[in-house]
């Protein structure tokens, strides 16, 4: 495949990023001389597929739980003891492993990859840092301009327009007179597409008018309401109710990524996103929209918004990190002492 041959021609550089409780490692290197990121991340155990066996002159088809031949003990090829103890025991296992049924890892990669992509996946050192309307209007929204150049978003557009991914578009709300108010909802870069229990969506909408959660005004709500009660009623459908509509997680990101209105949605269950679910990351899509209420005509681009930065992101540098000194000494919190870990 393709991205078996780039992997192929993948030359280390170094180590981006790697995370032993979510079980995942980003890879900086090279392909073809441009830049390449690859993240690996172990996949979740195989526990609850069903067996389907036809009773005996019965029509009906019976579903029986974990007896997969990869379901989690029944996997087990291969056993080592490390230790045994009174009534514990402990050692190392070897899965059977299957490229379609049980496969080691999930593999993505960007390439080539930009600064911007490098600087996301590296370890960083983070801030909480408080977007006033006019940080907003001088700092962030020039930035925003700059980031929804056509190629930083081709991926959507491919998406949208161009029939990128779409066998795997799993719903399509696209009648002509809607056209604006039309999104779509596939499964995220970031899901296996498999393990139910980290089940991850990502809805994009045709429009192209809101660029994040500060460009939502009152206007939108009947417009948020129709979403989210439309992702509601499909996704549990689609995953043939194995996921009810008080499972899904479903939220913005501020800042995302991506200056192009998207929706994650996620199992309520899955909490190993590294920051992705945290607050100071993700708005609850219905907190959103009830905080419609309150907020005047102009919406969101009249609060100030808390959140939490990576220190490599870019805004940081142009002025966030200046703007959050300033509030401190204006808040009156004290500089820290600079030498604060001598405890002898
Ligand atoms: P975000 O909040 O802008 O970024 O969300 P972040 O969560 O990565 O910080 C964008 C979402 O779109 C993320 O959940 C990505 O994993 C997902 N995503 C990004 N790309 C480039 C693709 C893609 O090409 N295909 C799909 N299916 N999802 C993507």
């Amino acid at each position: 495949t393709g991205l078996q041959n780039l992997l192929n021609k993948f030359k280390f550089v170094r180590t981006l990023n790697s995370n032993p409780q979510i079980k995942v490692i980003s890879l900086l290197g090279q392909i073809d001389g441009q830049d390449a990121i690859v993240t690996m991340e172990k996949m979740h155990f195989v526990y609850d597929t069903n067996v389907l066996k036809k009773g005996l002159g019965r029509n009906t088809p019976v579903l029986h739980n974990c007896e997969d031949e990869f379901s989690c003990i029944k996997s087990i090829e291969e056993m080592r003891e490390i230790a045994a103890n009174d009534i514990y025991y402990w050692g190392a296992g070897l899965l059977k492993q299957d490229l379609e049924h049980n496969p080691t890892a999930k593999i993505n990669l960007i390439w080539p990859a930009t600064r911007v992509h490098i600087r996301k996946y590296e370890v960083q050192d983070y801030h909480m840092v408080r977007e006033t309307p006019e940080m907003y209007q001088r700092v962030v929204k020039p930035y925003i301009e700059e980031m929804s150049s056509e190629s930083r978003l081709k991926w959507v557009q491919n998406i949208l327009y161009n029939g990128a991914e779409s066998e795997r578009v799993v719903y399509k709300d696209f009648i002509e007179e809607n056209f604006p108010k039309g999104f779509l909802v596939l499964p995220d870069m970031k899901w296996d597409g498999v393990t139910l229990d980290s089940l991850y969506l990502v809805a994009l909408v045709f429009r192209t008018d809101i660029r994040s959660l500060r460009d939502l005004r009152p206007e939108h709500k009947p417009w948020l309401i129709e979403l989210i009660t439309k992702i509601k009623t499909v996704i549990p459908a689609c995953y043939n109710y194995a996921i009810h509509p008080d499972e899904l997680r479903i939220f913005l990101h501020y800042q995302p990524s991506y200056y192009h209105f998207h929706i994650h949605i996620v199992n309520v269950k899955h909490a190993g996103l590294g920051d992705g679910i945290s607050s100071g990351k993700a708005v609850l899509l219905e907190d959103i929209i009830e905080q419609l209420n309150f907020l005047g005509e102009n919406g969101f681009a009249g609060r100030t918004i808390t959140y939490v930065m990576g220190g490599n992101h870019d805004l940081w540098k142009r002025g966030m990190k200046e703007e959050v000194s300033r509030q401190l000494r204006e808040d009156g919190i004290p500089k820290a002492p600079k030498i604060i870990n001598d405890f002898a």
